[in-house]
């Protein structure tokens, strides 16, 4: 019997079984590639979402004249604690990492076109700024923020335990916006125990430092701490310094 070339009706030649082959093997390369992109994008979106709920500052009903423009006011108020215990202890809730951090939130929501007053309760030691500029008070209104009360324009670069550096980056789009406070850090004896503050809006364990500033229009922002609070990485910034939640988080002026 003599083999023909023709396959009988119904039965695949090798040819187009090849091409199904091929069609399948494309259709799972496309669907892999379609999954590690949308992996990805999940990460990233994870990595990037807000750790905690946004914290919005609180409006107030009243208005005030700075540089002769009148303008809204808000207010908000927020802690730097050592550990989760001092987060716990001064009531905030603690984040999941028992590191130095600020607290309630890490995202704060401010209004456009407002004076926004900041209050800080701030409950660490500290050693040395890496660079004294970050000692220095820039942008709130006067120039200067209180410190358990006092007008200082600059904390002494081994005074800080942390800062509030806010700033976005350059653009033609959103307002520029850029203040950094240095905060008095707790002092502490021989064995590191913290001594007792002269302020009693702490429980006399920390410092009060209340600042404001003026926001312009909407605008995405980032904060963080300029004082190298981190682990030994990156000549201690890296770990807690660049994690969302503790010393670093966002801003948005809407
Ligand atoms: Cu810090």
């Amino acid at each position: 019997m003599t083999s023909t070339s023709t396959a009988a009706p119904g039965s695949p030649s090798t040819n187009s079984e090849a091409k199904r082959n091929g069609l399948a093997g494309a259709i799972a390369f496309v669907l892999v590639g379609v999954l590690v992109v949308a992996g990805v994008g999940f990460g990233l979106h994870k990595l990037s979402a807000d750790p905690q709920k946004p914290l919005y500052a609180t409006l107030a009903t009243d208005t005030v004249t700075v540089n002769g423009e009148n303008l809204h006011k808000a207010s908000v108020t927020m802690g730097v604690y050592p550990d989760q215990a001092s987060a716990a202890e001064h009531g905030s809730k603690a984040n999941a990492k028992d590191w130095v951090q600020y607290g309630p939130s890490s995202h704060l929501v401010l209004p456009q076109h407002t004076l926004v007053t900041m209050t800080l309760h701030v409950y660490d030691s500290g050693e040395k700024l890496n660079n004294a500029f970050f000692g220095k008070v820039i942008g709130t209104v006067g120039g200067t923020i209180t410190v358990d009360g006092k007008d200082v324009s600059s904390v002494p670069a081994d005074e800080v335990q942390h800062t509030f550096t806010l700033h976005g980056l350059p653009t033609s789009s959103q307002d520029p916006l850029f203040v950094n406070v240095p905060l008095l850090r707790v002092t502490t004896d021989d064995k590191d125990n913290f001594l007792p503050t002269k302020d009693p809006a702490t429980d006399f364990k920390g410092h009060t430092i209340v600042f404001s500033f003026v926001t312009g229009g909407k605008g995405e922002y980032v904060w963080n701490c300029e004082y190298p609070c981190g682990d030994g990485t990156y000549q201690k910034f890296g770990a807690v310094m660049g994690a969302v939640g503790y010393m670093t988080g966002k801003v948005t002026v809407a």
